[in-house]
């Protein structure tokens, strides 16, 4: 059994899209940010960061339990350990990976930097819109890739559909304007949306 310590954000839904998508049994721990409850001593005993997702494996490599943060890296570790979601192939597995650093190193923390100066006392507009341009810039890549393949890395879903779909979800939800009019991405999403695992992972 796996514990997941998250929120209803891009990185939380990262991980727990993970859980459920490799089929893992766990058990949710909703962290409440607003109270602090990522600040407990409890919470920075398993990472010190004070962030979520956090996920505790009772299970893990050689029956030991592992203590995990980094939405990427409970993806790759879910992924690893149900075999799922990794292609086989050397080059769809590289083409996946790339993706997967799409999703989670710049369209997951420059939503992060733009949801800051927005919800910050005196927001910087030019700042505001610079990170909506660079995230609409992202965004129109995704488009033109999913014109020409099924899902991010080709015709299987991977890692990268599971990254990606994370931070989609949260930008759909508070900026859909930096998403609206794309509409190969808006096919993807709709069937990525429609899979019954990801129903579960987003319902926080
Ligand atoms: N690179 C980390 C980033 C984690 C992160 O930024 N978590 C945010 C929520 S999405 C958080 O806990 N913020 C509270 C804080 O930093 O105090 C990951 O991918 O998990």
């Amino acid at each position: 059994m796996i514990d997941l310590y998250a929120a209803a954000t891009s990185n939380g839904m990262r991980a727990r899209i993970a859980l459920e998508e490799c089929g893992l049994p766990y058990t949710l721990h909703p962290i409440d940010l607003a109270k602090g409850e990522h600040k407990t001593a409890a919470f920075l005993a398993m990472n010190p960061n004070g962030q979520i997702p956090v996920i505790v494996d009772h299970d893990g490599p050689g029956g030991k339990p592992v203590t995990l943060s980094q939405s990427t890296a409970i993806l790759l570790y879910c992924a690893e350990k149900s075999g799922k979601f990794m292609p086989k192939d050397a080059a769809t597995r590289a083409a996946a990976l790339q993706g997967l650093m799409s999703a989670s190193t710049d369209i997951t923390p420059i939503f992060g930097c733009l949801f800051g100066v927005l919800r910050s006392k005196e927001p910087h507009a030019p700042s505001a819109q610079m990170f909506k341009d660079r995230l609409r810039g992202f965004f129109q890549v995704w488009e033109d890739t999913l014109a020409k393949k099924k899902c991010c890395a080709g015709d299987e879903v991977t890692v990268a559909d599971l990254s990606l779909y994370a931070g989609y979800a949260r930008v759909k939800g508070s900026a859909p304007e930096l998403v609206d009019g794309l509409p190969n991405l808006a096919r993807w999403a709709g069937e990525m949306g429609s899979r019954p695992a990801m129903q579960r992972a987003l319902k926080f």
